[in-house]
């Protein structure tokens, strides 16, 4: 995944997530989208109306989401299961990179890539990825390979720790289970908005609930 969105990225191709209204998916959506802008592509976001157009990447997402003719679709949070949707892409002209951490079906849909620690056959250690998780994983091995490639020989490369915030409320409110790894995650997010160094939409969210924005606020 990490070489065909650094081609993409090298070639301008128009990028699209189609993500989800949950916390998980739509910390995905907000990481991915600022993760990979920061990486250079031109990407833009879809988050659909469930109720209208189902769950997934279904064939009538695909198809809201050829409008805006993209070249690649990339899902987070969703996508292991959309045989049909990411078929109707294909069709389409539109290829789909699927970046997910539910349990797959018993078939996987003809995407370009998928990255999901639950597929059959992945090695990441970490089983317990929620979505966000998932995207800011994909979006760390997208600079190994842009720094393979001396996209950095002459500049510094872009911290992607600043959108550990987002990965934390992602996973923390997608109720997985906090193991060693997802554990470092929060833990580092965390930090991050308690040193008042979060995006201003967490801090909005902490200032509807009441929170107090100091030093040494305990959440
Ligand atoms: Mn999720």
């Amino acid at each position: 995944m990490a070489c065909l969105l650094a081609d993409a990225i090298a070639t301008q191709r128009k990028l699209l997530i189609v993500a989800d209204y949950d916390a998980d998916g739509a910390t995905a959506c907000a990481v991915g989208l600022r993760g990979l802008r920061i990486l250079g592509a031109q990407v833009d976001f879809i988050v659909p109306n469930r109720f209208e157009y189902g769950y997934g990447l279904t064939p009538e997402i695909v198809r809201l989401a050829a409008q805006s003719t993209p070249d690649i679709l990339i899902t987070v949070d969703n996508g292991i299961a959309s045989v049909e949707g990411v078929a109707e892409a294909n069709r389409l002209g539109m290829q789909v990179l699927v970046t997910d951490h539910h349990l797959p079906g018993d078939a996987l849909p003809d995407a370009l890539c998928i990255v999901n620690p639950n597929q059959p056959g992945c090695d990441f250690p970490s089983k317990n990825l929620a979505g966000v998780g998932v995207m800011f994983y994909v979006l760390l091995a997208l600079r190994a390979e842009l720094r393979a490639r001396g996209a950095y020989a002459e500049k510094a490369e872009p911290n992607l720790g600043k959108l550990l915030d987002l990965v934390a409320l992602g996973t923390v409110a997608d109720v997985v289970k906090l193991d060693e790894n997802n554990r470092i995650l929060v833990q580092q997010g965390l930090q991050r908005i308690r040193a008042m160094r979060a995006c201003c939409g967490i801090n909005a969210l902490l200032q509807v609930a009441g929170k107090k924005l100091c030093a040494g606020f305990q959440l």
